[in-house]
């Protein structure tokens, strides 16, 4: 009897976890994006000062319960490199967060190119994206229209994806894309499972 409670308490109250990898280029505001979303939406989070955040040397980890399951991010630096660390994560990664610096039209070809780069790798074939055009509350962004209308290319295809105006220092557009990518990666779950957290 106690293994027939203990079993179904288990399976109540055990989590599915999810990998999502917050990539893009060096300054684009990962990290701050990550900071933000776990001050918005992790429970008890009380978190640090946005003007606290340096350069990401190596990886930083959030995570953050949403009914039922529970997202681990990985906020892998973006210098040039450290991207050769980001296809390590590929194979177990369930969706991806792409952050694009808006107000950074200089660097727009070269964060697009390796977007379109990484999204053709095997490991990541029908992997979610959200695409996030970051530091809204700046004045000299240029249209999320002139993004959007840049991603064609084909290893965009046959996966959900999602372009979204952001300001992670303000906190705007934030809660919508992960809620979003809640509901994306669990709709992709026969074809990429989630990994099984029992509660011990
Ligand atoms: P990264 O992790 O992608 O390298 P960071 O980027 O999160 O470290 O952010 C790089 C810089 O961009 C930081 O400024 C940060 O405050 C700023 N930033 C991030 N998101 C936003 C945003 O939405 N709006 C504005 N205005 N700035 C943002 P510093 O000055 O510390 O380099
Ligand atoms: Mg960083």
């Amino acid at each position: 009897m106690f293994s027939l409670v203990y079993g179904l308490w288990k399976y109540w109250f055990r989590k599915d976890e999810y990998y999502v990898m917050i990539l893009g280029l060096d300054n684009a505001g990962k990290t701050t994006y990550l900071e933000k979303c776990k001050q918005l939406m992790a429970r008890g989070y009380s978190g640090i000062s946005l003007d606290r955040i340096s350069p990401t040397v190596g990886m930083n980890v959030g995570r953050i319960d949403v009914s039922t399951i529970r997202l681990i991010f990985w906020d892998v630096g973006g210098q040039q490199d450290l991207q050769t660390l980001w296809e390590k994560y590929y194979t177990e990664c369930h969706a991806i967060i792409y952050v694009v610096d808006s107000s950074d039209q200089a660097r727009m070809d070269e964060s697009l190119h390796i977007l379109e780069r990484l999204l053709g790798s095997d490991h990541l074939t029908g992997i979610p994206v959200l695409v996030v055009a970051n530091k809204r509350d700046k004045e000299s962004c240029f249209p999320s229209s002139d993004l959007k209308a840049r991603l064609s290319f084909p290893s965009l295809k046959n996966r959900d994806c999602l372009v979204l105006e952001a300001s992670a220092y303000k906190g705007s557009g934030i809660q919508d894309g992960i809620e979003w990518l809640v509901q994306c990666v669990q709709l992709n779950s026969s074809a990429r499972p989630p990994h099984l957290r029992e509660v011990s």
